[in-house]
Protein backbone atom coordinates (compact mmCIF):
# COMPACT_ATOMS: atom_id res chain seq x y z
CA UNK A 1 0.00 0.00 0.00
CA UNK A 2 0.82 3.55 -0.75
CA UNK A 3 2.24 5.20 2.51
CA UNK A 4 0.55 8.42 2.73
CA UNK A 5 -2.87 7.86 2.07
CA UNK A 6 -5.78 10.48 2.03
CA UNK A 7 -9.70 8.72 2.92
CA UNK A 8 -12.00 11.62 1.53
CA UNK A 9 -15.96 11.48 1.38
CA UNK A 10 -17.10 11.65 -2.64
CA UNK A 11 -20.46 12.79 -2.11
CA UNK A 12 -22.27 14.63 0.93
CA UNK A 13 -20.71 13.21 4.00
CA UNK A 14 -21.70 9.70 5.87
CA UNK A 15 -20.45 7.11 3.18
CA UNK A 16 -18.72 5.29 5.84
CA UNK A 17 -14.97 6.45 5.89
CA UNK A 18 -14.76 5.48 9.78
CA UNK A 19 -15.36 1.92 8.66
CA UNK A 20 -12.15 2.28 5.82
CA UNK A 21 -9.90 4.80 8.02
CA UNK A 22 -10.34 1.67 11.04
CA UNK A 23 -9.11 -0.80 8.86
CA UNK A 24 -6.57 1.21 6.82
CA UNK A 25 -5.30 2.21 10.06
CA UNK A 26 -3.53 -0.91 10.85
CA UNK A 27 -0.95 -0.18 8.11
CA UNK A 28 0.10 3.57 9.39
CA UNK A 29 1.85 4.91 12.05
CA UNK A 30 -0.68 8.04 13.03
CA UNK A 31 -4.11 8.97 12.10
CA UNK A 32 -4.57 12.83 11.33
CA UNK A 33 -7.81 15.03 11.14
CA UNK A 34 -7.48 18.09 9.29
CA UNK A 35 -11.29 19.60 8.40
CA UNK A 36 -14.08 19.90 10.16
CA UNK A 37 -14.93 19.35 13.79
CA UNK A 38 -17.40 17.45 15.73
CA UNK A 39 -20.05 17.99 13.24
CA UNK A 40 -18.98 14.61 11.51
CA UNK A 41 -20.19 11.45 12.94
CA UNK A 42 -18.15 8.22 12.01
CA UNK A 43 -20.17 4.81 13.39
CA UNK A 44 -17.63 2.30 13.89
CA UNK A 45 -18.93 -1.45 14.34
CA UNK A 46 -16.08 -3.28 15.82
CA UNK A 47 -16.31 -6.80 16.97
CA UNK A 48 -20.41 -6.27 17.20
CA UNK A 49 -19.72 -2.99 19.42
CA UNK A 50 -21.16 0.04 17.71
CA UNK A 51 -19.22 3.81 18.57
CA UNK A 52 -19.70 7.18 17.31
CA UNK A 53 -17.12 8.97 16.93
CA UNK A 54 -16.98 12.92 15.96
CA UNK A 55 -13.96 14.90 16.04
CA UNK A 56 -11.43 12.01 17.02
CA UNK A 57 -9.89 10.40 14.58
CA UNK A 58 -11.44 6.78 14.00
CA UNK A 59 -8.29 5.30 14.24
CA UNK A 60 -8.00 6.20 18.15
CA UNK A 61 -9.72 2.25 18.17
CA UNK A 62 -6.42 0.63 17.77
CA UNK A 63 -4.98 0.84 21.23
CA UNK A 64 -1.08 1.95 20.39
CA UNK A 65 -2.44 4.60 17.79
CA UNK A 66 -1.46 8.09 17.82
CA UNK A 67 -3.61 10.49 16.36
CA UNK A 68 -3.59 14.17 15.58
CA UNK A 69 -6.16 16.78 15.25
CA UNK A 70 -4.38 19.65 13.29
CA UNK A 71 -4.78 23.02 12.87
CA UNK A 72 -7.63 22.79 9.60
CA UNK A 73 -9.98 21.17 12.43
CA UNK A 74 -12.21 23.44 14.69
CA UNK A 75 -11.78 21.74 18.89
CA UNK A 76 -14.45 22.03 20.80
CA UNK A 77 -13.51 21.16 24.09
CA UNK A 78 -16.40 20.23 26.06
CA UNK A 79 -17.43 17.87 22.71
CA UNK A 80 -13.91 16.70 22.52
CA UNK A 81 -13.76 15.47 26.27
CA UNK A 82 -17.15 13.84 26.14
CA UNK A 83 -15.93 11.38 23.64
CA UNK A 84 -13.07 10.89 25.12
CA UNK A 85 -15.12 9.18 28.35
CA UNK A 86 -17.60 7.69 25.93
CA UNK A 87 -14.36 6.07 24.55
CA UNK A 88 -13.31 5.05 28.13
CA UNK A 89 -17.18 3.66 28.81
CA UNK A 90 -15.96 1.39 25.66
CA UNK A 91 -12.91 -0.09 27.38
CA UNK A 92 -10.69 2.72 24.86
CA UNK A 93 -8.06 4.79 27.17
CA UNK A 94 -7.53 7.56 24.41
CA UNK A 95 -6.42 10.93 25.58
CA UNK A 96 -2.66 10.16 26.04
CA UNK A 97 -2.76 8.95 22.53
CA UNK A 98 -4.09 12.64 21.19
CA UNK A 99 -2.05 15.48 19.82
CA UNK A 100 -3.86 18.58 19.04
CA UNK A 101 -2.53 21.70 17.16
CA UNK A 102 -2.59 24.90 18.88
CA UNK A 103 -3.49 26.40 15.66
CA UNK A 104 -7.17 24.88 15.61
CA UNK A 105 -10.01 27.51 16.02
CA UNK A 106 -11.93 27.30 19.35
CA UNK A 107 -15.34 26.46 18.94
CA UNK A 108 -16.99 28.32 21.86
CA UNK A 109 -20.33 28.01 23.19
CA UNK A 110 -21.37 31.71 21.53
CA UNK A 111 -20.54 29.55 17.88
CA UNK A 112 -23.17 27.04 18.94
CA UNK A 113 -25.82 29.82 20.26
CA UNK A 114 -25.46 31.49 16.93
CA UNK A 115 -25.31 28.38 14.51
CA UNK A 116 -28.62 27.77 16.11
CA UNK A 117 -30.16 31.17 16.15
CA UNK A 118 -29.43 31.71 12.72
CA UNK A 119 -30.72 28.48 11.49
CA UNK A 120 -34.26 29.26 13.60
CA UNK A 121 -34.17 33.11 11.75
CA UNK A 122 -33.84 31.84 8.81
CA UNK A 123 -36.81 29.43 8.53
CA UNK A 124 -37.00 27.90 4.86
CA UNK A 125 -33.71 29.58 3.89
CA UNK A 126 -31.80 27.88 6.26
CA UNK A 127 -28.87 25.27 5.49
CA UNK A 128 -29.88 22.37 7.63
CA UNK A 129 -26.78 22.75 9.83
CA UNK A 130 -25.78 20.33 12.27
CA UNK A 131 -25.94 23.26 14.83
CA UNK A 132 -22.74 22.74 16.33
CA UNK A 133 -21.35 25.96 16.17
CA UNK A 134 -19.00 24.95 13.21
CA UNK A 135 -19.57 28.09 10.36
CA UNK A 136 -19.42 30.35 13.20
CA UNK A 137 -16.27 29.29 14.47
CA UNK A 138 -14.54 29.16 10.76
CA UNK A 139 -16.15 32.65 9.97
CA UNK A 140 -14.47 34.14 12.88
CA UNK A 141 -11.00 32.35 11.94
CA UNK A 142 -11.01 34.13 8.86
CA UNK A 143 -12.00 37.12 10.14
CA UNK A 144 -8.72 37.11 12.41
CA UNK A 145 -10.88 37.23 15.27
CA UNK A 146 -11.21 33.30 16.64
CA UNK A 147 -9.46 32.21 19.73
CA UNK A 148 -7.41 29.28 19.34
CA UNK A 149 -5.95 26.35 21.40
CA UNK A 150 -2.60 27.64 22.40
CA UNK A 151 -4.50 30.40 23.68
CA UNK A 152 -5.97 28.88 26.44
CA UNK A 153 -2.38 29.14 27.42
CA UNK A 154 -1.75 33.02 27.37
CA UNK A 155 -4.75 33.71 29.98
CA UNK A 156 -4.37 37.69 29.70
CA UNK A 157 -4.79 37.27 25.48
CA UNK A 158 -7.69 34.99 25.49
CA UNK A 159 -9.33 36.68 28.20
CA UNK A 160 -9.45 40.21 26.21
CA UNK A 161 -9.91 38.49 23.27
CA UNK A 162 -13.09 36.48 24.00
CA UNK A 163 -14.59 40.10 25.72
CA UNK A 164 -14.17 42.00 22.50
CA UNK A 165 -15.38 38.79 20.53
CA UNK A 166 -18.50 38.21 23.07
CA UNK A 167 -19.53 42.11 22.70
CA UNK A 168 -20.02 41.41 18.90
CA UNK A 169 -21.59 38.67 18.78
CA UNK A 170 -23.91 38.78 21.87
CA UNK A 171 -25.24 42.03 19.86
CA UNK A 172 -25.57 39.92 17.16
CA UNK A 173 -27.30 37.18 19.02
CA UNK A 174 -29.63 40.04 20.79
CA UNK A 175 -30.57 42.61 18.53
CA UNK A 176 -30.25 40.80 15.29
CA UNK A 177 -31.52 37.22 15.83
CA UNK A 178 -33.87 37.98 19.29
CA UNK A 179 -31.63 35.23 21.07
CA UNK A 180 -30.36 35.44 24.37
CA UNK A 181 -26.94 37.00 25.35
CA UNK A 182 -24.27 34.92 26.56
CA UNK A 183 -22.45 35.44 30.22
CA UNK A 184 -18.89 36.77 29.26
CA UNK A 185 -17.38 35.80 32.54
CA UNK A 186 -18.87 32.03 32.44
CA UNK A 187 -17.82 31.36 29.05
CA UNK A 188 -14.52 32.56 30.08
CA UNK A 189 -13.86 30.75 32.82
CA UNK A 190 -15.52 27.20 31.51
CA UNK A 191 -13.28 27.61 28.47
CA UNK A 192 -10.23 28.15 30.75
CA UNK A 193 -11.02 25.16 33.02
CA UNK A 194 -10.17 22.65 30.28
CA UNK A 195 -6.57 24.37 29.90
CA UNK A 196 -5.15 21.95 32.29
CA UNK A 197 -6.29 18.94 30.50
CA UNK A 198 -5.32 20.02 26.96
CA UNK A 199 -1.94 20.81 27.80
CA UNK A 200 -0.25 17.71 27.64
CA UNK A 201 -1.86 17.36 24.16
CA UNK A 202 -0.85 20.44 22.50
CA UNK A 203 1.59 19.84 19.91
CA UNK A 204 3.21 21.33 16.59
CA UNK A 205 1.35 19.18 14.56
CA UNK A 206 2.87 20.01 11.24
CA UNK A 207 6.53 19.73 12.02
CA UNK A 208 5.64 16.72 14.26
CA UNK A 209 4.37 14.73 11.58
CA UNK A 210 6.83 15.97 9.15
CA UNK A 211 9.26 14.61 11.09
CA UNK A 212 8.14 11.50 11.96
CA UNK A 213 7.25 11.20 7.77
CA UNK A 214 11.48 12.50 7.38
CA UNK A 215 11.67 9.02 9.53
CA UNK A 216 9.93 6.88 7.28
CA UNK A 217 6.75 7.12 9.72
CA UNK A 218 3.03 6.96 7.24
CA UNK A 219 0.20 8.74 7.81
CA UNK A 220 -3.40 8.54 7.23
CA UNK A 221 -5.50 11.56 6.61
CA UNK A 222 -8.80 11.05 7.99
CA UNK A 223 -11.33 13.67 6.14
CA UNK A 224 -14.83 14.98 7.47
CA UNK A 225 -18.22 15.07 5.64
CA UNK A 226 -18.00 14.84 1.78
CA UNK A 227 -17.16 16.49 -1.59
CA UNK A 228 -20.01 18.16 -2.68
CA UNK A 229 -20.17 19.53 0.99
CA UNK A 230 -16.75 21.68 0.21
CA UNK A 231 -16.90 24.92 0.95
CA UNK A 232 -15.14 25.80 -2.68
CA UNK A 233 -16.36 23.02 -4.73
CA UNK A 234 -19.55 21.90 -3.06
CA UNK A 235 -23.49 22.60 -3.65
CA UNK A 236 -22.27 26.77 -2.33
CA UNK A 237 -24.24 27.88 0.02
CA UNK A 238 -25.74 24.38 1.27
CA UNK A 239 -22.19 23.59 2.35
CA UNK A 240 -20.32 22.84 5.17
CA UNK A 241 -17.55 25.91 6.50
CA UNK A 242 -14.79 23.79 5.44
CA UNK A 243 -12.37 22.43 2.48
CA UNK A 244 -13.11 18.77 2.89
CA UNK A 245 -11.16 17.98 -0.46
CA UNK A 246 -7.78 16.01 -0.24
CA UNK A 247 -5.66 19.33 -1.23
CA UNK A 248 -6.94 20.67 1.92
CA UNK A 249 -4.54 18.15 3.90
CA UNK A 250 -1.82 20.38 3.09
CA UNK A 251 -3.13 23.75 4.37
CA UNK A 252 -5.30 21.67 7.43
CA UNK A 253 -2.10 19.57 8.60
CA UNK A 254 0.53 21.63 7.49
CA UNK A 255 2.31 18.78 5.10
CA UNK A 256 3.18 19.55 1.37
CA UNK A 257 1.50 18.05 -1.73
CA UNK A 258 3.98 15.42 -2.83
CA UNK A 259 3.86 13.84 0.84
CA UNK A 260 0.75 12.76 -0.24
CA UNK A 261 1.10 9.12 -2.52
CA UNK A 262 -2.99 7.86 -2.79
CA UNK A 263 -6.15 9.60 -2.35
CA UNK A 264 -8.98 7.22 -1.75
CA UNK A 265 -12.23 8.43 -2.22
CA UNK A 266 -15.29 6.76 -0.29
CA UNK A 267 -18.83 6.50 -1.66
CA UNK A 268 -21.99 4.57 -1.36
CA UNK A 269 -23.86 2.63 -3.97
CA UNK A 270 -26.64 4.66 -3.69
CA UNK A 271 -26.48 8.07 -2.30
CA UNK A 272 -27.61 10.09 0.63
CA UNK A 273 -27.10 13.34 1.84
CA UNK A 274 -28.49 15.47 5.64
CA UNK A 275 -29.84 18.76 5.78
CA UNK A 276 -31.01 20.93 3.03
CA UNK A 277 -30.13 21.53 -0.46
CA UNK A 278 -30.56 20.17 -4.05
CA UNK A 279 -29.74 16.41 -4.12
CA UNK A 280 -30.81 15.43 -7.88
CA UNK A 281 -31.03 11.41 -7.51
CA UNK A 282 -32.82 11.97 -4.54
CA UNK A 283 -36.05 9.04 -4.04
CA UNK A 284 -38.83 10.94 -2.13
CA UNK A 285 -40.83 7.97 -2.45
CA UNK A 286 -40.97 4.08 -1.11
CA UNK A 287 -37.81 3.18 -2.68
CA UNK A 288 -36.07 5.83 -0.92
CA UNK A 289 -37.49 5.19 2.49
CA UNK A 290 -36.42 1.59 1.64
CA UNK A 291 -32.57 2.64 1.43
CA UNK A 292 -33.35 5.00 4.92
CA UNK A 293 -34.62 1.71 6.28
CA UNK A 294 -32.29 -0.96 5.06
CA UNK A 295 -29.54 1.66 5.23
CA UNK A 296 -30.06 2.70 8.33
CA UNK A 297 -29.60 6.23 6.90
CA UNK A 298 -30.53 8.52 10.06
CA UNK A 299 -27.54 11.47 10.92
CA UNK A 300 -24.67 10.06 13.68
CA UNK A 301 -24.70 13.40 15.25
CA UNK A 302 -28.37 14.55 14.96
CA UNK A 303 -30.11 11.64 14.60
CA UNK A 304 -31.92 13.35 11.47
CA UNK A 305 -33.40 10.82 8.49
CA UNK A 306 -30.73 11.18 5.69
CA UNK A 307 -32.59 11.75 2.07
CA UNK A 308 -31.67 8.89 -0.14
CA UNK A 309 -31.77 8.63 -3.67
CA UNK A 310 -29.19 6.88 -6.55
CA UNK A 311 -25.51 6.86 -7.34
CA UNK A 312 -24.90 10.43 -9.19
CA UNK A 313 -22.65 9.95 -11.70
CA UNK A 314 -22.08 13.48 -12.67
CA UNK A 315 -21.76 14.48 -8.95
CA UNK A 316 -18.85 11.54 -8.77
CA UNK A 317 -16.98 12.64 -12.03
CA UNK A 318 -16.70 16.02 -10.12
CA UNK A 319 -15.62 14.76 -7.35
CA UNK A 320 -12.87 12.31 -8.42
CA UNK A 321 -11.20 15.62 -10.54
CA UNK A 322 -11.09 17.78 -7.28
CA UNK A 323 -9.73 15.28 -5.20
CA UNK A 324 -7.57 13.44 -7.47
CA UNK A 325 -9.08 10.31 -6.49
CA UNK A 326 -6.56 6.96 -7.31
CA UNK A 327 -9.48 4.25 -6.18
CA UNK A 328 -13.05 4.31 -4.76
CA UNK A 329 -14.22 2.28 -2.11
CA UNK A 330 -17.72 1.74 -2.59
CA UNK A 331 -19.72 1.18 0.64
CA UNK A 332 -22.95 -0.35 1.42
CA UNK A 333 -23.32 -2.68 -2.07
CA UNK A 334 -25.96 -4.56 0.24
CA UNK A 335 -28.36 -1.96 0.98
CA UNK A 336 -29.19 -2.62 -2.97
CA UNK A 337 -29.92 -6.38 -2.56
CA UNK A 338 -33.23 -7.47 -3.86
CA UNK A 339 -34.33 -4.27 -5.78
CA UNK A 340 -36.33 -4.65 -8.84
CA UNK A 341 -34.46 -2.39 -10.98
CA UNK A 342 -31.31 -0.54 -10.08
CA UNK A 343 -30.72 3.06 -11.70
CA UNK A 344 -27.00 4.81 -12.23
CA UNK A 345 -27.11 8.24 -12.84
CA UNK A 346 -24.53 9.04 -15.08
CA UNK A 347 -24.79 12.13 -16.80
CA UNK A 348 -27.06 15.40 -16.22
CA UNK A 349 -29.16 17.62 -18.66
CA UNK A 350 -28.27 20.99 -17.98
CA UNK A 351 -30.24 24.16 -19.70
CA UNK A 352 -30.89 21.40 -22.58
CA UNK A 353 -27.54 20.11 -22.79
CA UNK A 354 -25.50 17.02 -21.33
CA UNK A 355 -23.08 18.22 -18.82
CA UNK A 356 -20.15 15.60 -17.70
CA UNK A 357 -19.95 17.18 -13.92
CA UNK A 358 -22.26 18.41 -11.63
CA UNK A 359 -22.35 22.41 -12.35
CA UNK A 360 -21.41 24.81 -9.79
CA UNK A 361 -23.76 26.62 -7.29
CA UNK A 362 -26.55 24.93 -5.81
CA UNK A 363 -29.38 27.08 -8.54
CA UNK A 364 -27.57 25.07 -11.17
CA UNK A 365 -27.08 22.06 -9.28
CA UNK A 366 -31.29 21.98 -8.20
CA UNK A 367 -31.83 22.88 -12.56
CA UNK A 368 -29.76 19.50 -13.42
CA UNK A 369 -31.76 16.35 -14.37
CA UNK A 370 -30.66 13.51 -14.27
CA UNK A 371 -30.03 10.85 -16.97
CA UNK A 372 -30.15 7.15 -15.32
CA UNK A 373 -28.96 3.88 -16.98
CA UNK A 374 -31.26 0.79 -15.35
CA UNK A 375 -29.78 -2.38 -14.45
CA UNK A 376 -32.03 -5.27 -13.28
CA UNK A 377 -31.80 -5.95 -9.89
CA UNK A 378 -30.33 -8.90 -8.06
CA UNK A 379 -32.07 -11.53 -5.88
CA UNK A 380 -29.12 -12.79 -4.23
CA UNK A 381 -27.55 -11.62 -0.53
CA UNK A 382 -24.88 -9.86 -1.20
CA UNK A 383 -24.42 -9.05 2.56
CA UNK A 384 -20.83 -10.09 4.12
CA UNK A 385 -19.56 -11.37 0.76
CA UNK A 386 -15.41 -11.16 0.87
CA UNK A 387 -14.73 -11.81 -3.02
CA UNK A 388 -15.25 -10.13 -6.29
CA UNK A 389 -15.99 -13.42 -7.61
CA UNK A 390 -18.78 -13.94 -5.52
CA UNK A 391 -21.11 -11.26 -6.04
CA UNK A 392 -23.85 -11.51 -8.84
CA UNK A 393 -23.11 -11.39 -12.14
CA UNK A 394 -25.76 -7.98 -12.33
CA UNK A 395 -24.31 -6.37 -9.00
CA UNK A 396 -20.52 -6.61 -10.47
CA UNK A 397 -22.08 -4.94 -14.02
CA UNK A 398 -23.48 -2.10 -12.03
CA UNK A 399 -20.11 -1.73 -9.80
CA UNK A 400 -18.17 -2.08 -13.45
CA UNK A 401 -20.30 0.74 -14.94
CA UNK A 402 -20.12 3.09 -11.45
CA UNK A 403 -16.24 2.92 -11.75
CA UNK A 404 -16.75 4.12 -15.74
CA UNK A 405 -19.09 7.03 -15.03
CA UNK A 406 -17.23 7.79 -12.19
CA UNK A 407 -13.80 7.74 -14.37
CA UNK A 408 -11.74 5.56 -11.19
CA UNK A 409 -11.33 2.12 -10.43
CA UNK A 410 -12.56 0.46 -7.68
CA UNK A 411 -10.16 -0.39 -4.96
CA UNK A 412 -12.60 -1.50 -2.53
CA UNK A 413 -16.06 -2.84 -1.93
CA UNK A 414 -17.69 -2.95 1.64
CA UNK A 415 -21.09 -5.55 1.71
CA UNK A 416 -21.84 -5.04 5.47
CA UNK A 417 -20.40 -2.80 8.70
CA UNK A 418 -17.97 -5.69 10.12
CA UNK A 419 -14.11 -4.64 9.22
CA UNK A 420 -14.17 -8.64 7.88
CA UNK A 421 -17.24 -7.69 5.15
CA UNK A 422 -14.99 -6.21 2.16
CA UNK A 423 -14.06 -7.41 -0.87
CA UNK A 424 -10.46 -6.05 -1.43
CA UNK A 425 -9.39 -5.63 -5.60
CA UNK A 426 -6.66 -3.08 -5.55
P1 LIG B 1 -22.47 22.30 9.48
O1 LIG B 1 -23.01 21.83 10.79
O2 LIG B 1 -22.32 23.79 9.40
O3 LIG B 1 -21.23 21.59 9.05
O4 LIG B 1 -23.62 21.94 8.40
C1 LIG B 1 -23.54 22.38 7.07
C2 LIG B 1 -23.95 21.31 6.10
O5 LIG B 1 -23.02 20.21 6.18
C3 LIG B 1 -23.74 19.04 6.45
N1 LIG B 1 -22.99 18.15 7.34
C4 LIG B 1 -23.05 16.83 7.27
N2 LIG B 1 -23.61 16.02 6.34
C5 LIG B 1 -23.53 14.70 6.58
N3 LIG B 1 -22.98 14.15 7.72
C6 LIG B 1 -22.44 14.95 8.65
N4 LIG B 1 -22.16 14.48 9.88
C7 LIG B 1 -23.25 13.88 10.70
C8 LIG B 1 -23.35 12.40 10.41
C9 LIG B 1 -24.55 14.64 10.44
C10 LIG B 1 -25.71 14.40 11.38
O6 LIG B 1 -22.31 11.80 10.30
O7 LIG B 1 -24.44 11.84 10.28
O8 LIG B 1 -25.64 13.68 12.38
O9 LIG B 1 -26.76 15.01 11.11
C11 LIG B 1 -22.40 16.34 8.43
N5 LIG B 1 -21.89 17.38 9.11
C12 LIG B 1 -22.26 18.49 8.42
C13 LIG B 1 -25.01 19.49 7.16
O10 LIG B 1 -26.04 18.52 7.13
C14 LIG B 1 -25.34 20.74 6.39
O11 LIG B 1 -25.94 20.37 5.16
MG1 LIG C 1 -21.16 10.71 9.28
Amino acid sequence: MAKNVVVVGAQWGDEGKGKIVDWLTEKVDGVVRFNGGHNAGHTLVINGHKTILRLIPSGIMHPTMTCYLGNGIVFCPEAFFGEIEQLRNHGCEAEHRIRVSGNAPLVMPYHIALDHAREAAAGAKKIGTTGRGIGPTYEDKVARRGVRVADLFNEKFFIERVRDVMEYHNFELTQLLGAQALDINKVIDETLAYAPRIKPMLTDVSYTINKLMDEGKSFLFEGAQGSMLDIDHGTYPYVTSSNTVAGAVCSGAGVGAHRIDYVLGITKAYCTRVGEGPFPTELDNEIGQHLRDKGYEYGAVTGRPRRCGWFDGAAMRRAVQINGLRGLAVMKLDVLDGLETVRLGVGYKYQGEEVEVMPYGAEACAQCEVIYEDFPGWKESTFGVTRWEDLPETAKRYLQRLSEVAGCPIAVVSTGPDRSQTIMLD
